[in-house]
Formats: C-alpha cells, structure tokens, sequence
C-alpha cells in the first residue's frame, strides 16, 4: 500500500500542494471547573501551541485561540461545592487557567472566555440564523427536578442502583461498571449528587431542539469533502455517527448560569454548553480582536474568509462534536463560516497506570508540574510521550529517564562539551579553522534527511514521530564528535580541530532553531549563550543544512553558561512519587 501521510490541508492523498498562508488553530477549550492536569496539557493544549509555534516558524501567518469553556452544571455544581459565587468562582478560575498556560509557554494570541458578551452575540446570532432557516423545535421533555437543591439535574447529577448490574454508584447518563447508557428514570433508588438529596421529582419542561435530521445530508456532503484531508480516525468517527443516523439535540437547559435563551417562551432557560462552547472559538476571536483593533478583524478568520486553513485539537471524547455536531450548526445558519480543516483528536495520558484524580490526591496537576521542573522538562516529555492513537501513561520513572537521557545526557551534554571544549582549548570565541570535508559533507546529508523527517512529521502533527526524528538530530551530533575527536586531533592539527568545533558550535545554533517549538525557553537560552535573539530565528521553510551549518562565523564570541538540564536523581523520583500519590 502507499505510504501516504497526510498534512492536513497542506498536502491531500495525492500529494498536490493546496497551501494556505493562514493558519488557524484551536485548542478545546478547557472546562473551568478544577485546574489542568498533564493529561488536560498533552490532550489538547500543548500539540496545538506546539503546531502554532511550528506554523509561525514556517512562516505563515498564524491566529491561536482558546479560552476557558465556563457555562453548565458541572460549573453550577464547581462553585456550590466550593461555596462561591459563580461568577468570582469562574473568575477566580479562570485567572489560574491563564497563569497555569502562560507557566507552560503556551503562545495564544488570545485565551478568552465563552462567557464573554462577544459569545453571547455570536450565540445570539447563530441560534436566529437557524431558528430563521428552520433547524430549532420546541419539545415538552421529562427531567428530573431536585426539589431540595431547587433545580433541574443532568443526567449524570443523579446516581443510583444499576437495574442491570446492581453497581451502587450508577450514573443517570451510564453505568460505569457495565458500561450500559442509561436514562436517570432507569436507577433503583435515585438521589441528587449535589447533595445527596432523594426528594426528586419528574417534571415536564419545554426545550428547543437542533434538528439534526433536517441537516443531515448537507452535513453528509460537507463531510465526504473532507475525506483526503482528516485523519482516518476523525473521519471514521464522523462517518458511524452518519451511518447510525442523527438525532435531534437538545440545546437548552434549565439553569441559571448560562446566556438566557433569546426566544421568547425561553427567557428562563439558558443555551446548553456544548452549544455555547465551540461557538467560542468564534466569540473569543471577537474578544481579542475588539481588544486589539490594529489586529485584523475576527471576520477574516471565520466569516466570508478566504485562504484560513482552521486546524483544531481535542480529546478524541470531543471529535463527534466537532466533526458533526458543531460543522452542522454552522451550516444551518446558511452562512459562509471557516469550518474545520484538519482535526487532531489526542487519546488520555494515564497517571502511573491509573487516572489522575483530584479528589484522591492522585496525578500530577500542571500548576504544581511546574513548581517541580521547568515547562520545557514537560513540554517535551509530553510530547514524546503523547498518546496519539492508543493511551499513555506518565510516570516519574519514565519522566526522569528521557530528562536524563535524551535532554542531560544528548542535547545538554552535547552544548555543555562543545562550548567547554572550545572555550579552554580555543578560547571564547568561534574558531577559524578550514574548509568543510567529505565527513561534514556525510553529516550534512544524514541532517537535512532527518530534518526534512522532523519536517514532515510536524506538518502532519504526528508529534511522537517528530520527537524521535528530533531526538536523533541530537544524536547526529553527538556521532560527529566522537567520530572527528577534536580534543585528539587539536594535538597534531589545530585548524582540522577548530573546523570541527566550529561546526559542533554551528550544530548547537540549529538544534535550538529545530527545538523552539517543542522547548521555547531552552531554545532561547542557547540562543543567549550563542549571542543571538529572536530576531536570529530564520524562517524554517526550505531550511537548507548546507547553509545554516555556516550561518555563525569566526570571531563571534559565546558564553559557556551552566548545564542546561537537571539531571534527576533516583532519591528525588521517590520523593516525587510520595508527594504526587504513586501506587507504588
Ligand atoms: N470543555 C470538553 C473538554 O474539555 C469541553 C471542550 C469544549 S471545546 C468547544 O474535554
Ligand atoms: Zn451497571
């Protein structure tokens, strides 16, 4: 079979180039309730900065959205528990959100809220656009009301007793134990698990509904399209959801905290958060764009656009949503809204074999990550480690194992040596030396076909394959040197030995360059040490290793500096696993 890898929009399955200058990228937007934990990062948030970081270096032009998603139950419920106000409790988290994310280096040109008056006008207009072309009906359905907590429960506020299994703990929407969906009116002996009351009543209510029915074979259509271009999973995701045939959804729920729904008979219930929620990513681009109006206006992104290539990323949970439930909303309100591209839908990160659990004091949350190690440590363990196409699991030992080997003992060891090496034997300056041969000449063409691999992987977001193509670029270098033995030759020939340092210190420049998406910081500090800034950062495109090897010349002075890595312990690991609630 053909060995197609698929770049997005960038390249379709027969290769043609349909390239766009306009990238823009999504990440999911994070529920405000509770902070971020590594598998939340790995998920969604940092493939995407990653993308965009790699995109701006590839010289497009690049607009990164996300936003905290703050309507619904699960935030009623957030701040009930915590005993706050609402709206302080969505401030209050949303300001942790937005230093967690800037702790991690992520490079949003914009994170704003779906609460946002400027999503609240997007949801307004959107929901009249289909209630005009006739997608929205009303339904009289039955929910369960708790009369003590004074409101209407989720399916999944309501426990009981499985009627198929017995499992004790069920919840309204699905049996964790059996895995069976469930209505809450099916649990034996059903109680609120706001507060644990039983005093629960069923109650006829009227909701509006998204018919997606009546936009199923123009959404069909609009899908097939898509077909080169989305990755297989996405696409087959899509596609059973098609096949098994699309139900109507509910779009309106009986809270308070939410946008009132603008329809008259409605006042008193608000939109339900997945149809607020993606609308966002729209809402937010309003945000940023009537908070910096020199910027372009949000309707060169999303509305009449041309040439936006939109790639977003989620949790593989998130796809139908984005893949039919969201692409369809938008094509019943008969406008010409950007739709998705490309989707990359992430599985889960497990935490040492099991899952991250708040309430058990169990997994690594990224707020307190970063108090242990600094973001580039996380930044790339992540995404060596991300769980593309089947789960992974973080554990401290893995975690120390690639921070020692492949950032301390490859890239670390390799600029520590190089820049040591030459600063006692040379001096603190780039050498001189000679001409390049045929071993450079070797080494150049092994770099640029790996380079070129690293390339291809980033551009089809296909990041663990990426990594390992990175991890063996370090090593190139690292091969080199131990070949061509300068601390040997310096002793019979000066100007070969300078040659070779030369292009060891040439070598450091371009992994910092190839780095910058995955480790920003480090990548700037080697730059420092380099004597270079942001400004030295060249375009990626076409990167040419026959010419970047010879971009610093002799006489340019550097800095030594300290070892760019921590090396971990095997006593600091146990300490970590005590303090971070390891099974072992
Ligand atoms: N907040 C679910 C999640 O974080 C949801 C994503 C919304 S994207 C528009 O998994
Ligand atoms: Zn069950």
């Amino acid at each position: 079979m053909e060995n197609v890898v698929k770049f997005g929009r960038i390249n379709n399955k027969n290769g043609e180039n349909n390239k766009m200058s306009k990238v823009l990228v999504t990440s999911a937007l994070p529920y405000i309730n509770g902070v971020p934990h590594l598998g939340h990062m790995v998920g969604c948030l940092l493939p995407s900065d990653i993308y965009a970081r790699y995109m701006r270096m590839m010289g497009n032009e690049v607009l990164y959205i996300a936003g905290t998603d703050e309507h619904g139950t699960t935030s009623e419920v957030g701040a009930l528990k915590e005993d706050m106000n609402i709206q302080d409790y969505c401030d209050m988290y949303h300001q942790r959100h937005v230093q967690t994310y800037k702790d991690f280096n992520l490079s949003f040109d914009y994170f704003g809220r779906t609460s946002s008056e400027q999503n609240k006008e997007m949801t307004y207009h959107i929901f009249e656009q289909l209630d005009k072309n006739g997608f929205i009906e009303e339904r009289a359905i039955k929910q369960v009301y708790s009369v003590d907590d004074k409101m209407f429960l989720a399916d999944r506020y309501i426990t009981g007793t499985c009627p198929y299994c017995g499992y004790e703990k069920a919840r309204g929407d699905q049996c964790e134990n059996c895995t069976k969906v469930l209505e809450p009116t099916d649990l034996i002996n059903p109680k609120s698990s706001v507060s644990g009351s039983t005093n629960l009543e069923v109650r006829e209510t009227k909701h509006l509904f998204l018919n997606l029915p009546k936009l199923e074979s123009k959404l069909a259509d609009w899908v097939k399209t898509k077909e080169p271009f989305w990755p297989d999973v996405a696409y087959t995701i899509a596609q059973k959801w098609l096949k098994e045939g699309l139900q109507a959804r509910c779009i309106t729920r009986d809270l308070k905290w939410g946008f009132p729904v603008n329809k008259e008979g409605f006042e008193d219930k608000v939109f339900y958060v997945w149809f607020d929620a993606p609308i966002g990513y729209i809402g937010i681009t309003k945000q940023w764009a009537d908070e910096n109006p020199a910027e372009r206006n949000w309707k060169d992104w999303w509305l009449n656009a041309s040439n936006v290539r939109h790639v977003e990323f989620m949790g593989k949970d998130n796809v139908p949503y984005h893949s039919i439930t969201f692409p369809a909303t938008l094509l019943g309100t008969a406008e010409n809204w950007t739709q998705v591209d490309y989707l990359k839908g992430m599985s889960y990160l497990t935490y040492e074999g099991g899952k991250f659990s708040k309430s058990e004091k169990r997994g690594i949350f990224a707020e307190d990550a970063i108090k242990e190690f600094p973001a580039d440590y996380w930044r790339y363990w992540l995404m060596s480690n991300a769980p593309e196409g089947s789960d992974s699991s973080f554990s401290f030992d893995s975690f120390a194992a690639v921070v020692n080997k492949d950032l301390n003992g490859v890239l670390g060891n390799f600029v520590s040596r190089v820049l040591k090496m030459t600063a006692s034997k040379i001096g603190e300056k780039i050498p001189e030396g000679a001409e390049l041969t045929t071993t450079e000449q070797d080494l150049i063409k092994n770099l640029q076909i790996k380079i070129n691999d690293y390339f291809k992987y980033m551009n089809a977001m296909e990041f663990r394959k990426a990594m390992n193509e990175l991890r063996a670029i370090w090593v190139e270098g690292n091969n080199y040197i131990s070949v061509t033995e300068p601390w040997t030759v310096i002793k019979t020939d000066k100007v070969r030995a300078e040659t070779i340092l030369r292009v060891c210190i040439n070598l450091i420049r371009i992994f910092a360059i190839l780095a910058a998406p995955i480790m920003p910081s480090v990548s700037e500090d080697i730059f420092k040490r380099l004597g270079l800034t942001a400004n030295d950062m060249p375009i990626l495109k076409d990167f040419d290793v026959e010419k970047e090897i010879k971009m610093l010349k002799a006489g340019k002075s550097f800095e030594i500096g300290d070892a760019l890595f921590e090396r971990i312990t095997p006593e600091r690991i146990e300490e970590l696993k005590q303090q971070y609630g390891s099974k072992e």
